[in-house]
């Protein structure tokens, strides 16, 4: 019999709670051989990122997944043996009361943000007894290094992405109506939330002494870059061009096809937690944009992953990397926009070779899939 898992995700905004939720339960289901059940409250935010998606399905079939509507009042349902709550989004009363009278009860784990700060190791497993129930809850911490929980990250990532740039790349630009890249022309991915850094950022791109190519795809930026083109609206198609920049809107994409742009573009602006994740699995140099928090606690997760990311990098490059970085978050003591894509830009060769060692470098981790089961079944023993 196969082990059964219930993954719940509450979508608390924007896409990275279900495309957590989501990647990690299409990977139990397809490299493990689990019977996954993933529960979601918002169809809608998931059809964004997995088209296939039917919004009204109370359940459907999807890459080897059920996907499940979580209603409230949630219907009787038995609990599985390992039961993942999705960043602390709280289990319905009913399924915890299920979980309770279960023998052995399930293995009950909540899955953490990701974070590169220190303490996350010490965190990495830690047991939370139920104040009234008998049941445990376990913390369980992705992250960095190999006393977390690791990474999410398919098994043939890298041959993936191999394949995809061998045979795939002319295709990939042709379908955007672009031709293949020039010689001397940097192609820019941008995914981001409202940026007051966005403007002047923009600006050093249009000046720029080699052509850019800025790829956004439709989101949260989009009435930043209407007002900095002066146009009324953008959609998916547009092309502008401005100085050395050209800027197309792509549409908002699946998941698997997100990640052939990362691949395919030279430097990648991220934002959140997975997709950053994901430019670094890219192997290509990129910029991130932490979610902002109250009191700007992101810049310490900030700081924690630039510590980590530009360790063995020389100092220029270093610097130049922290400089994007750090302004881009808002970060007052950094330098301006202008000077800083110009030390990046002076340093672009130095930071593109690191971006493939540092992907190296993240294999040491370990998977977060295979991390979890592991942890789950040596507690189902
Ligand atoms: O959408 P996000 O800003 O999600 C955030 C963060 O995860 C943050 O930590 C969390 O607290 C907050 O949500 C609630 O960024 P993130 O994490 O990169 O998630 C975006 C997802 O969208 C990711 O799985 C990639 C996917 N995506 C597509 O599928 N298609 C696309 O075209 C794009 C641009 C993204």
């Amino acid at each position: 019999m196969r082990t059964t898992w219930d993954i719940f995700c509450n979508v608390v905004d924007n896409y990275g709670d279900i495309g957590i939720a989501w990647r990690l339960a299409r990977g139990l289901a397809r490299e493990h051989d689990l019977s996954v059940r993933l529960w979601v409250d918002d169809m809608q935010a998931f059809q964004r990122i997995w088209p296939a998606i039917a919004v009204d399905a109370e359940r459907q079939g999807c890459e080897g997944v059920t996907v499940c509507a979580w209603r409230s009042p949630f219907a009787a349902t038995e609990p599985a043996q390992v039961v993942i709550e999705a960043f602390g989004c709280a289990l319905p009363e009913s399924y915890l009361a299920a979980m309770s009278v279960q023998s052995p009860p399930p293995v009950w784990i909540n899955l953490e943000y990701l974070s590169a700060e220190p303490w996350v190791a010490e965190h990495h497993g830690l047991p939370s007894p139920h104040p009234r129930l008998p049941l445990t809850k376990y913390f369980f911490f992705p992250g960095y290094m190999p006393d977390t929980g690791g990474l999410l990250a398919e098994a043939d990532l890298v041959e993936q992405r191999a394949a995809f740039l061998n045979t795939q790349l002319p295709a990939f630009w042709h379908q955007f109506g672009l031709d293949a890249q020039q010689a001397d022309e940097l192609r820019i991915s941008l995914f981001a939330y409202e940026n007051s850094a966005l403007p002047a950022l923009l600006d050093a791109w249009a000046a720029d002494s080699r052509p850019i190519t800025c790829l956004v795809p439709e989101g949260r930026v989009i009435p930043q870059l209407a007002a900095w083109l002066s146009v009324s609206g953008l959609r998916a198609g547009d092309r502008h061009r401005r100085g050395a920049l050209q800027l197309q809107i792509l549409p908002f994409t699946d998941q698997d096809a997100y990640d052939r742009l990362l691949w395919a573009c030279d430097l990648n602006f991220v934002r959140g937690e997975d997709s950053c994740v994901r430019a670094q699995w890219a192997a290509r140099p990129l910029v991130w944009q932490a979610y902002p928090q109250a009191d700007d606690v992101h810049w310490d997760k900030l700081d924690a992953l630039l510590a980590h990311y530009t360790t063995g990098l020389d100092s220029a490059a270093a610097r130049a990397v922290n400089g994007m970085w750090r302004h881009w978050n808002g970060v007052p003591d950094a330098d301006d926009m202008a000077a800083c894509w110009t030390a990046w830009r002076a340093q672009q060769g130095v930071i593109e070779r690191h971006a493939g060692v540092w992907c190296d470098r993240l294999s040491l981790a370990g998977r977060l899939t295979d991390k979890l089961v592991e942890f789950a079944e040596n507690k189902l023993k």
